[in-house]
Order: structure tokens, then C-alpha cells, then sequence
């Protein structure tokens, strides 16, 4: 009887490592009307009345919220453009990114 010529792979192998995904992170002002948050969370992170109007009120009342997980130059872009949509309106609405722990 011949030896396999492939043999399973036994003991320990790195997993693929994979780039870290980013948060998209709401901030409150005292400026931003509520109603206008609420349109941009709407448009640019496809999110419903009913979510979109939590995540305004999370971070109306604790200064900041998770509005979603992306890869990093996802998040970043979806950023700048809800940040984008308020200096439009001359809001000083804002968004950050950090990554995931
Ligand atoms: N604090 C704002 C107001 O009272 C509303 C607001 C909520 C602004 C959340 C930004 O991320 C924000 N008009």
C-alpha cells in the first residue's frame, strides 16, 4: 500500500487575517435640527424612520451612537458624505470612524 500523496494538515495554522472593519459614529450639537439627522441616516446609511430616529435620539441624549460597522474606506466615504449633506445645510453635523476593537 502506497503513502497518500496529500496528507490532511494537522496542528495549528494562522487564520487569514482580514482588515479590521471601522465604526461610523454619530455626534450630537446643539444645532442640528432632529428632523435633518434623521433624512441623513435615512439616505446615506438606508436606514428606516424608526432606526434612523433611535440613532439621532441615542446620540441626542448620551453625545454619541454606532450608526453602523464597513470596511474602512466604506465607512470613511459614508462619513464625509453625511458630514457633506449638513455643511450643505450649514450644520455642523459630524461623524467619525474608528476601528472595531
Ligand atoms: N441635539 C440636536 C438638537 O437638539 C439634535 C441632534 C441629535 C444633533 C443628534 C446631532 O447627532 C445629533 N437639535
Amino acid at each position: 500500500m502506497s503513502q497518500p500523496l496529500v496528507r490532511p494538515r494537522v496542528g495549528t495554522r494562522p487564520k487569514t487575517q482580514r482588515p479590521p472593519m471601522h465604526k461610523v459614529i454619530l455626534l450630537n450639537d446643539d444645532y442640528t435640527p432632529r428632523e435633518f439627522v434623521v433624512e441623513v441616516l435615512k439616505a446615506v446609511f438606508r436606514m428606516t424612520e424608526t432606526q434612523a430616529h433611535a440613532v439621532m435620539l441615542t446620540a441626542h441624549r448620551k453625545s454619541a451612537c454606532v450608526v453602523a460597522v464597513f470596511a474602512r474606506d466604506v465607512a470613511e466615504t459614508k462619513a464625509s458624505e453625511a458630514i457633506d449633506l449638513g455643511k450643505a445645510k450649514g450644520y455642523p453635523l459630524f461623524f467619525i470612524t474608528e476601528p472595531e476593537e
